[in-house]
C-alpha cells in the first residue's frame, strides 16, 4: 500500500447526538496511530466535544468546535429532535467555515472527508474540495439498507395504505426477508416523511453510493447476505468492527476502566450467566410506568441486576426498592457497559437496541431482551430475535411486571434461552475472529487506511 504522505489532511465531521461521535473518534484514533504523518481535524459541537475529551490525544488529532445551529436567544419548544434539526439545517455552513479555518491554521488543504453518514452534503463538499469522501454509518446493516432502498420501499409499500401492510416483509431486498414494514424507522414509510431528519436520511441513502467508502461498525460474517448486497451497492463497503473489541480500554488491563460505582467489583462476586444488565442508551428513558414495571419484575424474579439509569429517573422507582434490593443488585447513573457485557456473570442484556449496545452484547456473547423505542432500534431488535436468534422482544412491546419476569425466565432458565446463549456464543466467536490477525475487519481497516490517507484521488 502507499505510504501516507505528510500532505494528507483528514477532516472528520461528527454528529453530536446519540452515540455517534464516540465511535467516530475511536476510528479516528486508530487511523491517527496507524498514520502518524497524517493530520486529523475533528469537528464537533463544543458540548459533544467536552463529553469526549477528558482523555489526551495524539498530536496528529486536532479538535475543533463547530456551531450547534441554535440561534441566539432561541426558545426550545420541546419538540422531539428539535436540537438535531437545528444542527442539521446549519451543518453545511457550520462545517464549511470550521474546515476553512482549520485548513488555514494547518496550512494544509483537506484531502479526505471522514464524516458521519448522516452528512449527505459531504458528497458535494468533498467534490468541490477535490477530497475523497468516506462515510461512517454508526448504526447496523439493516437500517443502512432501509435508507439505501427508501424509494424502492416506498414504491412497494404504497405509503397511503401502509396501515394495512405493517406485517409484510421487505423480502424484495436481499437479506431483509425476516424484516417487516413495522420494524422500519419512522419517516421511511410511516410517521413524518418530510421532517428534516427523515429527509436527511433519505438524501443520505441516495448519496452513499457516491462515497469512496462506506464504513460500518460491524463485521461481515454477522450477516453475509446483507454484507454481499451492500458490497454490490457501494464503491467500498468496509466493516471494521466490533470497535468494542479493539479499543484500548478493552485490552486486558481492566484497571484502566473507569468504574466509579464499583460495578465490576460487584459483578465479580456473581454466579456465571446469572446477572441482568439493564440500560437504554443515551437518548431515551422508559416512561415512569415502565420503570416501575422493571423494578417490580426484578424484585419478583429475584434475578441479580446492574441497572444503568439516569440520576434524575432514580426517584421514579417504587418506594423502598433500593432498601429491598440492596443484596440483589445495583442502580448506577453510568456503567462500564462493554466490560460488563464481556463478564461471564452477565446472563442477559435488557436493551433499547441502539446499535452500539447490540454489537457490544454480540461481542460479549450475551443474549438480549429487547425494548426498542425509535429509529433503527426496532430493526436491530427484530434481527436479534428473528435473524440471529440471540434474544427476544419484550412481551407486549412494553415492560409489565409479569411480562418482564417471563422474559427473564425464558432467557436465563428455559431451553430457548440456552439456544439463544449458544447462538450468541457462536457470533461472539466470529466477532473475535473478524478482529484477529487476517480477520475480515482487520483487512477492511487496511483498506480504510488506504482510502483515507492516500492523496491519490
Ligand atoms: C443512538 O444510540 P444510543 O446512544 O441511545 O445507544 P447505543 O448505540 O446503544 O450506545 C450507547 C453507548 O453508551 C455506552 C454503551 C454504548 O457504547 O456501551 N454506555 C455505557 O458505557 N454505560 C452506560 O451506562 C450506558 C451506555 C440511537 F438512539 C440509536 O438508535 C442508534 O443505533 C445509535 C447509533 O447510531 O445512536
Ligand atoms: C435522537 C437521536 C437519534 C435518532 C433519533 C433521535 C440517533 C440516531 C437515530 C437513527 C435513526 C434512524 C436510523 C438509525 C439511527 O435516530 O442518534 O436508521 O442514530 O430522536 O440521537
Amino acid at each position: 500500500t502507499d505510504q501516507p504522505t505528510t500532505d494528507s489532511h483528514v477532516a472528520v465531521l461528527a454528529f453530536p447526538f446519540g452515540t455517534h461521535a464516540a465511535p467516530l473518534l475511536a476510528v479516528t484514533r486508530r487511523l491517527a496511530s496507524a498514520s502518524p504523518s497524517t493530520l486529523f481535524s475533528f469537528f464537533n459541537t463544543s458540548q459533544s466535544n467536552s463529553s469526549l475529551f477528558p482523555s489526551d490525544l495524539p498530536s496528529n488529532i486536532r479538535v475543533h468546535d463547530v456551531a450547534d445551529g441554535v440561534p441566539e436567544g432561541y426558545a426550545f419548544s420541546g419538540r422531539p429532535q428539535e436540537a438535531i434539526e437545528l444542527f442539521l439545517v446549519a451543518a453545511p455552513k457550520s462545517f464549511r467555515e470550521a474546515i476553512a479555518s482549520a485548513e488555514n491554521d494547518a496550512g494544509k488543504k483537506v484531502t479526505c472527508m471522514l464524516t458521519d453518514a448522516f452528512f449527505w452534503f459531504a458528497s458535494d463538499m468533498a467534490a468541490e474540495m477535490k477530497a475523497t469522501w468516506v462515510a461512517f454509518w454508526t448504526a447496523g446493516p439493516n437500517s443502512l439498507s432501509v435508507h439505501l432502498y427508501t424509494d424502492l420501499i416506498r414504491q412497494s409499500v404504497r405509503v397511503k395504505e401502509v396501515d394495512g401492510c405493517m406485517e409484510e416483509t421487505l423480502g424484495f431486498i436481499s437479506g431483509m426477508e425476516k424484516i417487516r414494514v413495522k420494524d422500519t424507522p419512522e419517516g421511511v414509510v410511516f410517521g413524518n416523511l418530510d421532517s428534516v431528519f427523515s429527509d436527511t436520511l433519505h438524501k443520505m441513502g441516495l448519496a452513499l453510493p457516491r462515497a469512496d467508502a462506506v464504513l460500518i461498525n460491524s463485521f461481515e460474517e454477522l450477516d453475509n447476505t446483507l454484507t454481499n448486497n451492500l458490497k454490490s451497492e457501494f464503491k467500498r463497503y468496509l466493516n471494521i468492527g466490533p470497535l468494542a473489541l479493539l479499543s484500548s480500554a478493552s485490552q486486558s488491563d481492566t484497571t484502566l476502566v473507569d468504574d466509579p460505582h464499583g460495578c465490576l467489583a460487584w459483578i465479580k462476586k456473581q454466579r456465571t450467566a446469572s446477572v441482568a444488565y439493564i440500560s437504554f442508551g443515551t437518548v431515551m428513558t422508559p416512561s415512569p410506568g415502565e420503570l416501575v414495571a422493571i423494578a417490580e419484575g426484578l424484585e419478583s424474579s429475584k434475578v441479580p441486576f446492574v441497572w444503568s439509569l439516569k440520576e434524575k429517573n432514580m426517584a421514579q422507582l417504587p418506594k423502598g426498592f433500593f432498601e429491598r434490593t440492596r443484596e440483589q443488585g445495583i442502580v448506577v447513573p453510568w456503567a462500564p457497559q462493554v466490560e460488563l457485557l464481556k463478564h461471564e456473570a452477565t446472563g442477559v442484556f435488557v436493551t433499547h437496541c441502539g446499535w452500539n449496545s447490540v454489537l457490544e452484547s454480540v461481542s460479549g456473547g450475551v443474549p438480549m431482551i429487547c425494548r426498542p423505542f425509535f429509529g433503527d432500534q426496532r430493526l436491530n431488535g427484530r434481527a436479534v430475535e428473528a435473524v440471529w436468534g440471540i434474544g427476544m422482544t419484550i412481551i407486549n412491546g412494553v415492560f409489565t411486571r409479569d411480562g418482564f419476569g417471563e422474559c427473564l425466565d425464558r432467557v436465563l432458565v428455559q431451553d430457548d434461552g440456552k439456544k439463544m446463549k449458544s447462538n450468541a456464543e457462536k457470533l461472539r466467536e466470529q466477532a473475535h475472529q473478524a478482529v484477529s490477525e487476517r480477520g475480515s475487519s482487520v483487512e477492511n481497516f487496511k483498506g480504510l487506511l488506504e482510502a483515507v490517507v492516500s492523496t491519490l484521488n
